[in-house]
């Protein structure tokens, strides 16, 4: 079990039927200090949808424990893998704890251990933790709460309860062996049997009644939904029944507090709404659902994950009427728009943007779906014969075999990956009009360079090649600002007249527009090698990520630090 300074709450074991668990107690935690846990990952037999599957669990667990702590803590995560297959777990931050396979460590192997070490700063809010190696993250996920400083109040109303929800996605068949088999025949992947909330796939599948998420009110009360997306592939609106939401919260990071009836949220993405229950017990339940915001042709899970939002009552009331939630249409790229634009970050004194005001360098990314050619003898499934890749400026990311790392501070980087990743598409072609004749990509294992502190301006285009589709981009080791977004492809000379520079959102993952563009802004602070990448598993699978290498500053403390004893190696 794990051993912590907060004695989180002891689960029975990995069916997880009551929202008790999922409740935070009221938290007296003390601060700036250090909190231990222990992961124990382990194959474990779960049901779901009547289908028993062997699959990874962290302590037992699905979804995995909760991490909670304060705002200046550090937290030391030991991660045990007694599985015969190989993990990494990401997290946040801090160089050698980040974790993605092959970009910061090689895979823990069956057997070792590695303790990820960092310490929380400048964040308070959701975050969740998951695997990145493969499709892991399908089972392997858990919620990474960060309350602020003990005596910092949030800057709403303090509300009576706080619960995380936690969206995924549950196949019935094992997601790495979709995701292989996909990657060998050049075809789209199968996809989900369900989606989940904390889980929990709810009454709306067959065989899943019994696996229904319940959230318990009391009338009058306020409460603090920690919504976060762990889903592999699909982005997600979410609403509650005769409810309104009020978001005050993304990424770990406030914003301007604004009603809504529907969020969206994509993978990667994290986001806190207050619910107020109404003044008296209504007589009624009310269904939260969530289903998928899709633009891109594929096929895809078009299906509806139910929970309840029940009220408690003095009395026992049988049969009341149910409540459904309203969702926008599956492909509503209005609600979408107006959604993302409403995201303002708080911007006061006490929690300001610091938004960079002067670039230093400018990038322009192409992002979106190609092809890449059969093998000879091969027949393949993707577009014309050919196999779906994915790129950024054309580039489809050849997985080393080595961290990228590790092979920048030993200094050993000659055939592992190459500085020159594009600073721009090497030629102009209509992004978001006609495809063009060849839709094949190349490939390579590039990356980009910057000087410590340089600020960076990026504007990354949507593609329409194989259709336009909107992307969620999560960037490593930074929050980044929005400046700006728009649809069509980006104008230099005259989108940067709009661009906000006061109060933009701030985060770590955004969706590209479908045929648009988006440009976000950070600073390059955190020394160490940074991947990027389309939150959409699938497309990471593809190709659709690079990395930025952050050389160190002049100071002591803006150095890399040599890698921890027990950094696992390829
Ligand atoms: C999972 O179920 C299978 C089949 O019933 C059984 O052989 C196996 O021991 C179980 N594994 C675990 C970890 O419980
Ligand atoms: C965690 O990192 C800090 C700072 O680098 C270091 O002082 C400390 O010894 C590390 N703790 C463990 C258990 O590795
Ligand atoms: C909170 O406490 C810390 C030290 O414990 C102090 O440095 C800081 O100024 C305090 N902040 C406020 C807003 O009181
Ligand atoms: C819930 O909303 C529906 C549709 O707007 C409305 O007809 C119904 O009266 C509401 N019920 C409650 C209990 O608020
Ligand atoms: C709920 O039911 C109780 C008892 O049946 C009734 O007294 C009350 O008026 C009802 N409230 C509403 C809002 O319908
Ligand atoms: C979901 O997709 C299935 C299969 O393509 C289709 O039959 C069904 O009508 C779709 N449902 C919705 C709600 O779009
Ligand atoms: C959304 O889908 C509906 C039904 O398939 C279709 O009629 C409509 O044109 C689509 N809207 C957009 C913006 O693609
Ligand atoms: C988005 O906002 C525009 C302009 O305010 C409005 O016309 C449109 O109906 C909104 N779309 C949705 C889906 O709410
Ligand atoms: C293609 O087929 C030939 C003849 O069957 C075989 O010799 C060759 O190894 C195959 N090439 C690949 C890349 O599989
Ligand atoms: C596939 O071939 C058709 C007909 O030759 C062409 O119209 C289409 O653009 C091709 N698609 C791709 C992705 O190459
Ligand atoms: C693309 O193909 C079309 C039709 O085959 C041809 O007319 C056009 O010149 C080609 N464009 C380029 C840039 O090669
Ligand atoms: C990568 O590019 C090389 C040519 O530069 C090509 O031979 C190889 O097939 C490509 N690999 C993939 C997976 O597309
Ligand atoms: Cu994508």
């Amino acid at each position: 079990m794990g051993i912590s300074t907060l004695s989180p709450p002891t689960f029975a074991g990995v069916f997880i039927l009551s929202m008790i668990l999922y409740l935070l107690p009221s938290p007296t935690l003390a601060e700036g200090i250090t909190r231990h846990y222990k992961f124990d990952i382990k194959l474990q037999n779960v049901t779901r949808l009547c289908h028993t599957k062997s699959m990874a669990t962290v302590n037992g667990k699905f979804p995995g424990p909760r991490i909670v702590a304060r705002e200046g803590d550090r937290l030391l995560i030991k991660v045990v893998n007694h599985s015969p297959k190989q993990y990494h777990h990401p997290l946040l931050q801090t160089g050698w704890a980040d974790g993605p396979a092959y970009i910061t460590q090689c895979p823990i192997q069956t057997g070792q251990s590695y303790v990820y070490n960092f310490t929380i700063v400048g964040q308070r809010g959701t975050l969740f933790w998951h695997a990145h190696i493969s499709w892991l993250r399908s089972t392997v996920y858990g919620p990474l709460i960060i309350l602020p400083k003990h005596n910092i109040s949030y800057p709403f109303d303090k509300p009576y309860k706080e619960v995380p929800i936690i969206f995924g996605e549950w196949f019935n068949g094992d997601p790495e062996g979709i995701i292989s088999q996909a990657l060998r025949t050049g075809g789209g992947p199968n996809v989900s049997d369900a989606y989940t909330i904390n889980g929990l796939p709810g009454p709306l599948y067959n065989c899943s009644a019994k696996d229904t998420f319940e959230l318990k009110v009391k009338p009058g009360k306020t409460y603090l939904l920690r919504l976060i997306n762990a889903a592999l592939n699909d982005e997600l609106f979410f609403s509650i029944a005769n409810h309104t939401l009020t978001v005050v919260e993304a990424d770990a990071i406030y914003v301007k507090p604004f009603e809504t009836e529907t969020i969206l949220i994509t993978p990667g993405q994290t986001t806190n709404v207050l619910v107020k229950a109404k003044p008296h017990f209504p007589n009624a339940t009310f269904f939260m659902t969530a289903r998928p915001y899709v633009t891109g042709l594929g096929t895809f899970d078009n299906s509806t994950v139910a929970g309840i939002l029940e009220y408690e009552s003095p009395v026992s009331m049988k049969n009341l009427p149910l409540f459904k939630s309203i969702l926008p249409p599956l492909n509503d790229t209005s609600f979408t728009t107006n959604f993302t634009n409403k995201l303002r970050s708080l911007a006061t004194p006490q929690f300001p943007a610091n938004v960079p005001q002067t670039v230093e360098k400018h990038f322009f990314f192409t992002i979106g779906l190609g092809t890449s050619p059969c093998q000879q003898n091969q027949t393949c499934q993707g577009p014309n014969g050919t196999k779906f890749a994915a790129s950024v400026n054309n580039v489809s990311f050849a997985q080393p075999n080595t961290a990228l790392l590790q092979a920048h501070f030993f200094g050993q980087s000659n055939g592992v990956y190459s500085p020159d990743f594009p600073i721009n598409p090497t030629h102009w072609f209509d992004y978001t009009g006609n495809p063009p004749n060849n839709t094949n990509v190349s490939n390579g294992t590039k990356i980009t360079v910057l000087p410590f502190n340089t600020s960076v301006e990026l504007v990354m285009q949507d593609t329409s090649i194989l259709g336009a589709e909107n992307h969620p981009l999560h960037l490593h080791g930074f929050n980044f600002f929005v400046v700006g977004q728009g649809f069509g492809n980006y104008d230099p000379n005259n989108d940067p007249k709009n661009f906000n520079l006061v109060d933009p959102i701030e985060r770590n993952t955004v969706g590209v527009p479908s045929g648009g563009w988006v440009a976000i802004r950070f600073l390059a602070d955190n020394p160490g090698l940074w991947f990027m990448h389309c939150h959409l598993e699938v497309h990471t699978s593809w190709g659709l990520k690079m990395a930025w290498l952050v050389l160190d500053g002049k100071l002591p403390n803006q150095k890399l630090l040599p890698p921890p004893s027990d950094l696992p190696k390829c």
